[in-house]
Formats: structure tokens, C-alpha cells, sequence
């Protein structure tokens, strides 16, 4: 028997400074992400939207972290949801909002596993804390805050930090490092494929080699998925674009390749930004991402 699906909307837009993240959710559900999964087979349940404050008025002891009260009031609803989620056995599917909601999505999953594995899809590597960051944006720091570095307010999310290990994440897509992100991922030995990487070694074996690597050593992987990994040709509804990313096949090649090889346990699709986004392309993509992601097939 499949494993039931819950999706979870989550209409954060505080994590960064351009509007219109927070229709994320809607705009995928519109693209029919229900429809398109029932249409796989499975049974879908959609508990809505998680409510999101109002922006920060004060920002007291919040430098270069925007919002930072208002965004640790949402993770720790969303993580209570994703924990009930996986409590009762079902798929948590994640839809976003901008990437901050990454914070609450890993505190909820992870405590039910030893050894959680991240996949982390996007063209930045979101590895910042507020003393590195160039924006004080949250949605570029939820990496860093899931390995325990941060604010402690949002690394204890949940009342434990870290939530993953840096040798269970894996970076793919990566084309836009700021120099703390960069010394970071030497000094922790993150695994990352960068663009770089996928020219010259291709998709199908940046796969495989990420498959062998987590296989293992994980007992479940989280799929974080930015819109913004892919290029801004085929995904152009996210705030932060950066040019050269991977291609509308090469991504749902990755995402078959996963379906097959069974290790992905839970989801989420980021920063689709339908102000930003042409006739609701980017959503569209992102769903049909999904349907690969569970098993639908070209033939
Ligand atoms: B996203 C940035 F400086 N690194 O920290 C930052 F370039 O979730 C961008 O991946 C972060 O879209 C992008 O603000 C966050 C910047
Ligand atoms: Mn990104
Ligand atoms: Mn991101
Ligand atoms: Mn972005």
C-alpha cells in the first residue's frame, strides 16, 4: 500500500523582501498538485495553510536575522504539524513560502529519525547565520540553523539542536555561495554538487552518487527543493534568480531517479513566487517535479 500524502501550505514571506511567496502555496495548489498525486494513486489529505504573523515591529536584539520572532512563532507551528504528520505515518509534503519554512519542516521531521539525510536543491546554499549573511534574509540561513548555527531561538525549534549532521547533507545545484557559506562547507566537508559538478559529470551520475552516499548511513531523507536550483528559464517565479541553474529535464530526471531509488521519507517546494512568475509556470513546474518525485512515468 502507498503511504498516504499530507500537504501542508505554508504562506511564509518573511524569511525575505519581495512579496507575493506567501501565494506559493496557492499557486501550486492551483497548478493541481492534489489531482496529479490522487492521479498516481495515492490517498492525499490537505490540512491548509499554517497562519503566519505580521512582520516584526521591533527588531530588539534581532540583528541582520529580519523578522526573527515572526518566524520562529510560524516554524514552531509548522514543525508541530509535520511532527503529527510523520507520527501518524503519513508522507509530509511541504509547499511553500519561502525557504525559511525549511527551519520548522527539519525540527518536526527530524526527530523521528536517527539519521536524517537532506537533500538540498537550489541554487544557493542557504548555510548563513546572521553573522555572515550579506542580507540578514532568514530564508538564506535554514541550513545552517538545521545544523545547530544560529540563533538559538530558531536552532532549538522543537527544544533540540542540531537536527542533521553535516555529512548527511547533500547540495545540488549550487551556483551562488556567499564567502561564509563557502568556508563553512569546507570546514564542515558538506558534500555539494555544484554547477560545475553536474556539467561535467551529468545529472544521472550526481545522482547515483548521492543516492550511494546517504543510502546507508540515513534511516530517511527530506527533499528540499528551492524552485530557484532550476533555471530561471524554466522557473521564473522565485525572488531570488540566479542564471545558469539546472534544466526543466535534468530536474525531473533527479526527481526519478529518487522515486526509484526509494529513500525520499518527506518534501517541500520553495519560493514560488507567483508575482514574480509567468502564467503560473513556476508552480506548474514545481508540480510536475512532484509527480516524478511519486512515481509518474512518461510512458
Ligand atoms: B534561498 C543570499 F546573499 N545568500 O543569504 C542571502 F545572496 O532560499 C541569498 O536559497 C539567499 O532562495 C537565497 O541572502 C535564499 C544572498
Ligand atoms: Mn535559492
Ligand atoms: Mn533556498
Ligand atoms: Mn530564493
Amino acid at each position: 500500500m502507498k503511504k498516504k500524502i499530507s500537504i501542508i501550505g505554508v504562506p511564509m514571506d518573511l524569511g525575505q523582501m519581495r512579496r507575493g511567496v506567501d501565494m506559493g502555496p496557492s499557486a501550486i495548489r492551483y497548478a493541481g498538485v492534489v489531482d496529479r498525486l490522487e492521479q498516481l494513486g495515492y490517498e492525499i489529505e490537505d490540512l491548509g495553510d499554517i497562519e503566519i504573523g505580521k512582520p516584526d515591529r521591533d527588531i530588539g536584539e534581532t540583528v541582520n536575522l529580519r523578522n526573527l520572532k515572526a518566524v520562529v512563532v510560524a516554524s514552531r507551528k509548522l514543525a508541530d504539524q509535520v511532527d503529527l504528520v510523520v507520527q501518524k505515518g503519513n508522507f509530509p509534503l511541504v509547499l511553500g513560502g519561502d525557504h525559511s519554512i525549511a527551519i520548522g519542516s527539519l525540527a518536526g521531521i527530524s526527530k523521528h529519525y536517527k539519521d536524517l539525510g537532506v537533500i538540498w536543491y537550489d541554487a544557493h546554499g542557504d548555510l548563513n547565520s546572521s553573522e555572515t549573511s550579506p542580507t540578514g534574509n532568514i530564508h538564506g540561513m535554514p541550513l545552517a540553523v538545521s545544523l545547530g548555527i544560529g540563533h538559538p531561538h530558531l536552532t532549538f525549534i522543537g527544544g533540540y539542536a542540531p537536527k542533521i549532521k553535516p555529512e548527511n547533507i547533500v547540495i545540488i545545484g549550487a551556483r551562488s555561495l556567499d564567502k561564509g557559506e563557502k568556508e563553512l562547507i569546507k570546514d564542515k566537508g558538506i558534500k555539494v554538487y555544484t554547477m560545475h559538478e553536474i556539467d561535467r559529470l551529468g545529472m544521472t551520475k550526481v545522482i547515483e552518487e548521492t543516492i550511494h552516499y546517504l543510502k546507508n548511513k540515513t534511516d530517511g531523507v527530506h527533499l528540499s527543493l528551492d524552485l530557484d536550483g532550476l533555471d530561471p528559464a524554466d522557473a521564473p517565479g522565485v525572488g531570488t534568480p540566479v542564471i545558469g541553474g539546472v534544466s526543466y529535464r535534468e530536474s525531473h530526471l533527479a526527481m526519478e531517479m529518487l522515486e526509484e531509488s526509494k529513500i525520499i521519507t518527506s518534501a517541500e517546494f520553495v519560493e514560488v513566487n507567483p508575482i514574480l512568475d509567468e502564467r503560473n509556470k513556476t508552480a506548474i513546474v514545481a508540480v510536475a517535479l512532484m509527480g516524478s518525485l511519486f512515481g509518474e512515468k512518461l510512458l
